[in-house]
């Protein structure tokens, strides 16, 4: 029992105290000391920030450790039903702050710190965030883990243990310049290698036919190169529970035995190579939207990961069941997009192949073990691998997906009586052009349910990309909209605006109860509250104008309206509408240095993936008129255009708190969900937005009068569309738009260059493929509504007041409780404290 230690005949400290993971001030001093001693091998005189860091992680650690042995212990005696999460990105963010404020230690901690004067803020500052995933669709893994730990629900996480992850984004000259991410290398102190945890994967080779000891005749995959997958484990508390789950997390090893034939038989040289070759699996993240590149390691990547992680499910459930018969009862597995679908086909053959279960019997199994959450319209972004690579990799699993595929048809075929079309649209091969395997038909294929994450996207869904899928099967569809942990969120990111709350409505169960902030609603009119309302807003502004100020050299005013757009750089989200508004008020002031506009920072984050040409164009753009406006005395006391560098987790926590005013202004139809429209609004930021993704739920949950709407709605975009949408038309016919234009073209932003931006320009011209064009008006015109209210302090404190009450739909513990309910089918297992 690890929370017992033995009394010394001389200690007569209560045993709280005497315990190895007590949480009192004084076990958490000896603890660090001992840590820092005994651990990290120092004395404090000449210890690092770094080793200060790693003894205060370890001393949070053991705590957790202790809780997750309980919990592992509990969950096994009771054969407790387990969500296995599947994700080629975990985007965890810190683990310091979170994971003090989970074990409810963040004051005492801090007060234990300043007794051994230690800078308690620099420590958290101090952590460096394993960044492995791109943006939402990681980040969303990671907000669910929180609230899987906090609704006490049995879950391990399976995912990648890149040793790279996404890259840090420094600005050089204006410009993005990526620099490599090495994340592990002053030590990762959240987890523990599990060495003997570890399963061979194979790739390549052949499929043989062979007899069984019964007689039967089998098949059987004979790989010509194995790896290793090696487990690291990281344990996931939740707030204010004894519940502690797993994010387990594999890297790649050539197996010994490997090195050691090579080497006898002399090929030295080839036993080092596929040492190489085995270990780059798990070496580096891919950035999405990155066009058309080799991607062989990445679908080596996706095998890899969700072989290990069915190998360790099968396992445990051996291990407790001693039959697989009942696997998808012990494991609700949801497939995170389409990324580890294989594990259908995966499945499958281990079912088959390695535990000689019938195909009927294996089919039944996998399809109820398995669940499928779509998270992108956009043809470009769904997944299809080229079949002759496929089967070069994975010749077995080709096969079994040929089988899958002939027995659908046939359903197909009937269901819509021998309707042929249908038959080569639903197939999971799509013929035209060369032969490419579609991933999100397997995953549909293979799952007893499937879901998008918001309204309006989960109809998108059921009406255009697997509309036919929808005629089949209705009832496999559902939504569950997103949701983010306001423990992250809101607590740690914003502890001024956390204290307020509890005072103002006389109790912190909102933390774990988000709809109970509906009682703010009542003090939206008490003058005194906005008042103290507005100061914390202008302190957490003031904070953030400090440290983006050391970080580009610019100072933004407090007093001004901070007008925020953070989110990956992409077309869709057009970035670029946001910039054309802010050229429109520099034309404004510059014609008139009189003009009445409110002043604005407008602050921007985000990554452009390094081989997207035109988003990086846009980051450089978005700097340079940045650099005329800030430089410009007669309007830099009303405008500012500041670039934070490396948005990411952490830096997204400086970002929500201070913001006024969200940009959330993708072409309707486009954004799935979107998140950072829910951290924002949870902050106080009041929203404008489009009517896509989840800001029409958000909309409708603060009201229509507490949010900033403008432009084409879903249905008017493809009506538009279908029409023959012509950006020229509007170019020429709106003086506005053209002028703007032309002043980029100009070469006024790109120190008399005229073609620097001319592919943007001439995009959005002749193109504009996300119709930035035909929504310009609307969005003016709203920043003109947006910039009138900012002028009422009282009036727009009372709607950001109503943002914060009304947000409580958007924790993820509400979209887990719906997984649970709708699609998991499972209940707590409460590990009690
Ligand atoms: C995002 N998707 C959606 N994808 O864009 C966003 N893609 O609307 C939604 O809120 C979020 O998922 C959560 O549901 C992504 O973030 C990726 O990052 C990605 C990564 C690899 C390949 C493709």
């Amino acid at each position: 029992d690890t929370t017992c230690t033995i009394k010394p005949a001389d200690d007569n400290r209560p045993k709280h105290e005497r315990i190895r993971t007590g949480l009192s001030k004084h076990a958490l001093q000896k603890a660090f000391n001992d840590n820092l001693f005994y651990i990290q091998g120092r004395f404090r005189e000449v210890a690092t920030r770094n080793d200060l860091y790693m003894a205060a992680a370890f001393t949070v650690r053991d705590r957790l450790l202790e809780r997750w042995l309980k919990s592992a212990r509990t969950f096994k005696e009771h054969n407790s039903r387990t969500v296995a999460y599947l994700s080629a990105e975990f985007l965890i963010g810190p683990q310091l702050a979170n994971n003090m404020l989970n074990l409810g230690i963040t004051d005492t901690a801090r007060a234990a710190g300043d007794e051994l004067n230690l800078d308690f803020d620099e420590l958290i500052e101090t952590e460096e965030e394993p960044g492995l995933g791109n943006g939402g669709l990681g980040r969303l893994a990671a907000c669910f883990m929180d609230s899987l730990a906090t609704l006490q629900i049995p879950t391990i996480g399976y995912g990648i243990r890149y040793e790279f992850g996404i890259f840090d984004q420094m600005i050089v000259d204006g410009w993005q310049v990526e620099k490599g991410d090495t994340w592990l290398r002053n030590g990762n102190p959240w987890e523990i290698p599990r060495p003997k945890i570890v399963f061979p994967v194979g790739f390549g080779g052949r499929v043989e036919q062979y007899r069984d000891d019964h007689g039967e005749m089998r098949r059987r995959w004979v790989p010509d190169l194995v790896v290793n997958g090696v487990a690291y484990d990281t344990p996931i508390m939740g707030y204010g529970v004894g519940n502690v789950n797993l994010l387990r997390l594999w890297k790649s090893e050539a197996p010994e035995s490997f090195d050691f034939q090579a080497f006898n038989v002399g090929n030295y040289y080839g036993a080092v190579h596929a040492k190489i070759e085995a270990e780059t699996i798990s070496k580096v993240l891919y950035p999405n939207d990155e066009p058309g590149v080799g991607k062989e390691l990445r679908l080596k990547q996706q095998f890899f990961f969700v072989s290990c992680s069915l190998q360790d499910m099968i396992r445990l459930q051996l291990g407790i069941a001693g039959s697989l018969d009942q696997f998808h009862e012990k494991f609700a597995i949801q497939l995170n997009d389409t990324h580890p679908s294989l594990a259908i086909a995966e499945l499958m053959r281990l079912l088959m192949d390695e535990y000689r279960m019938p195909w009927e019997q294996a089919w039944h199994i996998t399809q109820q073990s398995c669940h499928f959450t779509n998270h992108t319209l956009l043809p470009e972004a769904l997944e299809t691998w080229p079949i002759d690579l496929f089967e070069r990799l994975l010749p077995r699993h080709l096969e079994i997906i040929y089988g899958i595929n002939q027995r659908f048809l046939d359903e197909v075929r009937i269901h819509f009586f021998a309707d042929e079309t249908r038959v080569r649209c639903m197939s999971l091969i799509d013929e035209d052009g060369g032969r490419r395997l579609r991933m999100a038909h397997l995953a549909a294929v293979g799952s007893c349910a499937i879901n998008g994450v918001a309204e309006l996207h989960s109809n998108l869904l059921k009406t255009t990309v697997m509309r036919d899928f929808n005629d089949l099967w209705p009832e496999r569809f559902h939504n569950i909209t997103n949701g983010v942990t306001p423990r992250r969120f809101m607590v740690v990111a914003n502890p001024r605006l956390t204290r307020l709350i509890t005072k103002t409505i006389g109790h912190d169960r909102w933390i774990r109860e988000l709809e109970t902030l509906r009682a703010l609603e009542d003090y939206a009119d008490d003058a005194a509250l906005q008042e103290v309302w507005r100061d914390i807003k202008t302190a957490n502004k003031r904070d953030l104008s400090n440290w983006l100020g050391q970080q580009t050299g610019c100072l933004a005013d407090p007093e001004s309206l901070f007008d925020v757009q953070a989110k990956r750089i992409h077309e869709y989200k057009r970035q670029h509408l946001n910039i054309l508004h802010i050229i429109s008020l520099y034309q404004r002031l510059k014609n008139d240095p009189h003009a009445d506009i409110t002043p604005r920072t407008f602050i921007f984050g985000g990554k452009a993936a390094p081989g997207y040409f035109l988003a990086k164009l846009m980051i450089k753009l978005i700097n340079a008129v940045g650099e005329v406006i800030n430089h410009d005395p007669q309007v830099n006391g009303h405008l500012r255009v500041l670039f934070m560098p490396d948005f990411s987790v952490k830096n997204g926590q400086r970002l929500y708190p201070a913001a006024d005013l969200s940009e959330q202004i993708s072409l309707a139809g486009k954004e799935a969900s979107g998140t950072g429209n829910m951290k924002f609004s949870m902050n106080g930021a009041l929203t404008i937005g489009t009517l896509d993704g989840a800001n029409v739920e958000i909309r409708e949950e603060v009201g229509a009068d507490n949010f900033f709407l403008f432009g084409m709605t879903a249905e008017e975009v493809q009506q538009r569309q279908a029409a023959g949408y012509d950006p020229r038309a509007l170019y020429n016919g709106d003086i506005e738009i053209k002028s703007i234009i032309d002043l980029i073209h100009s070469g006024l932003f790109s120190h008399g260059d005229t073609e620097l931006f001319q592919p943007l320009t001439d995009n959005l011209i002749y193109h504009d493929p996300f119709m930035v064009l035909a929504d310009f008006r609307a969005y003016v015109d709203c920043q003109k509504t947006v910039d009138q209210a900012f002028r009422n302090p009282a009036s727009w404190n009372r709607m950001a007041i109503l943002n914060v009450a009304r947000i409580g739909k958007f924790s993820s513990d509400r979209a887990i409780k719906e997984y649970c309910e709708r699609i998991w089918n499972i209940a707590p297992a409460p590990i009690p404290l």
